[in-house]
């Protein structure tokens, strides 16, 4: 793991490795749901690709990770096997879920991935309450919590901040702020220019950044030093990634609300053609990002065959992982 103050070129190939699994995977869904191949709920995270591989570079599989119904980047970053990921979003048996959660609940626990929710704001509770186990049972994990500008209007948001700054928890809130909340414009719902200046309001313990998320080595320095500040039980952190959302809201929504200058000034500044020139400049060959992409390709054909192949479950199935004792379910 990283742990030196600036992004070496190992380190940026790292995160754009991590970057280009994510922006790969992400067209495969899309291009699934496109073709009628793969019928689910999809959040692109489109745009957001570049912010959570350089977080992700800073933890392990032991680390926890709570997200939102866009969370396919973050799980991603936080190492989800493919085959697991796309059995789930086909309800197959073999899925992360057993097939039992789906598209919205991606659950990986082994490799970190505790809980994904559609109740916007929902998460920061529960990572508090990882956070407080790893605490209490002495555990060297941190918890990472993501979620967009809107989740930070909602009471949880506060609640969740006081208790984590209270109790110097090892998490850190991770606020994705892609500009829309849905398909209201950040400064519509929010009077204050900086979400992380809120940080002040919970006290000491509670340390505020804001980071442009689209640039790898700001969000990678932001993270190494939010994930050592949890780990050494300094404290949260809550650490705003400025981004932009390329996408909709969800896949169908055309985006109508979105201005196009304001649009195609984002998609000047679209993190991943960018990293790649970094990348480029750093040394690394066309030749090889093109052999790397590959890989990526092949690994996610793999998955999705996986996936097809896959049984669906049982109907026995459908009262386990729910009930401690699944006999005594209520009929
Ligand atoms: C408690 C709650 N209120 C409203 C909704 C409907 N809703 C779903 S997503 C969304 C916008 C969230 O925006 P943001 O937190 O910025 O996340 P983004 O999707 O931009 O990543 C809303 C209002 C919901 N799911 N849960």
């Amino acid at each position: 793991m990283p742990t030196t103050e600036s992004l070496s070129p190992a380190a940026l190939l790292a995160v754009y490795t991590l970057a280009l699994r994510i922006h790969l995977v992400d067209e495969r869904f899309r291009g699934l749901l496109r073709s009628g191949r793969l019928a689910a709920v999809y959040y692109s995270p489109r745009g957001q690709e570049i912010l959570a591989a350089a977080m992700g570079v800073h933890l392990n599989a032991r680390d926890y990770l709570v997200t939102t119904y866009r969370g396919i980047h973050d799980q991603l970053a936080k190492g989800i096997p493919l085959r697991s990921l796309f059995a789930e979003y086909y309800g197959k048996a073999t899925g992360a879920c057993k097939g039992k959660g789906g598209a919205m609940h991606i659950t990986h626990p082994a490799s970190g991935v505790m809980v994904t929710t559609g109740v916007v704001g929902s998460g920061l509770p529960i990572a508090n309450g990882l956070a407080w186990a790893s605490q209490l049972k002495g555990e060297d994990r941190v918890t990472l919590c993501c979620f967009g500008d809107g989740a930070s209007n909602i009471g949880a948001f506060h609640e969740a901040l006081n208790l984590a700054a209270l109790w110097k928890l090892p998490v850190i809130f991770l606020c994705q702020n892609n500009g829309y909340g849905e398909c209201t414009p950040y400064g519509k719902a929010t009077a204050s220019a900086r979400i992380s200046d809120r940080a002040a309001a919970y006290g000491p313990n509670m340390l505020g950044v804001t980071v442009d998320g689209n640039d790898p080595e700001a969000m990678w320095t932001a993270s190494a030093a939010a994930v050592a500040r949890a780990r050494s039980g300094e404290g949260p952190t809550l650490l705003e990634a400025k981004t932009f959302r390329f996408m909709g809201h969800y896949f169908g929504d055309p985006g109508a609300y979105i201005p196009k200058a304001e649009y195609d000034a984002a998609l000047a500044k679209d993190p991943m053609p960018a990293t790649r020139a970094a990348v480029l400049a750093s040394g690394i060959s066309e030749a090889e990002l093109e052999d790397l992409k590959k890989q990526i390709e092949a690994d996610i054909d793999d998955a999705l065959q996986f996936a097809l192949d896959s049984p669906v479950p049982d109907l026995d199935e459908i009262n386990r992982d729910i009930y401690a004792d699944p006999t005594g379910a209520p009929a």
